[in-house]
């Protein structure tokens, strides 16, 4: 059955593969799963025939058959469950990678995605150069804690899984800010994920939406 995604026209990154279609191509490589996608412009997004797949307006989405999904860790967990490679046969071990792909959207995302907002949005706010440092610490509490839970382990628990997938994914969101390469070892971490051959041809096929390739 054919799977098609959508990803931006013209991402606000340039392609960076920080939007989020990004990893639902990175789980799509993983498990070996051809897939389309449609290009959608920001005005499309808030259409009804877009609302209609994705309530929040947002991108991806993906579709398969009658299905129609929405959220990246929807979507990341039913392809993981659909295709071997993303998560492990053992029902613990699936149990702790579904727990990793949590963790790393409403656990790491969170300041990530409030670090980037006053970043990008709030800079001319009275408030910004007060809130700034805030924000950042919350990031560098999160990203420490996660640090020494990582030590010098590859992955995070045991093979690579989705909850590795997912959390590469959301730390690559931080690098910008330079905090992530205060923490060597989730720096190493990510360039481990960004290294695997499937993330490669993921951010490539982003890249050239975006470079018009
Ligand atoms: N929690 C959602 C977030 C989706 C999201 O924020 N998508 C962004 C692109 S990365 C978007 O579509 N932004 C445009 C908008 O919100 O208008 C997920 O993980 O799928």
């Amino acid at each position: 059955m054919t799977i098609t995604i959508t990803a931006f026209e013209h991402s606000p990154d340039g392609g960076r593969g920080l939007a989020r279609d990004t990893r639902v191509r990175w789980a799509l490589e993983e498990v070996g799963q051809p897939y389309k996608v449609r290009l959608v412009t920001f005005k499309a997004l808030k259409e009804p025939a877009h609302r209609a797949l994705h309530p929040f307006g947002q991108i991806p989405t993906y579709e398969e058959g009658n299905l129609a999904l929405f959220e990246t860790g929807g979507i990341v967990m039913h392809i993981a469950e659909r295709h071997a490679g993303l998560l492990p046969h053992h029902a613990n071990a699936r149990a702790r990678a579904i727990t990793w792909m949590f963790a790393a959207l409403n656990t790491v995302e969170m300041p990530i995605v409030e670090l980037s907002t006053v970043m990008l949005l709030e800079r001319d706010k009275p408030w910004y150069q007060e809130r700034l440092p805030l924000v950042e610490a919350r990031v560098r509490d999160c990203l420490g804690q996660l640090a020494t839970r990582l030590g010098d382990a590859e992955w995070l628990d045991g093979p690579f899984s989705a909850g590795d997938l997912m959390m590469v994914s959301v730390l690559l969101r931080s690098r910008s800010s330079g905090i992530l390469d205060e923490y060597p070892n989730l720096a190493a971490y990510v360039a481990r994920g960004e290294a695997r051959p499937a993330y490669k041809r993921a951010f490539a096929a982003q890249l050239a939406v975006n470079a018009g390739t």
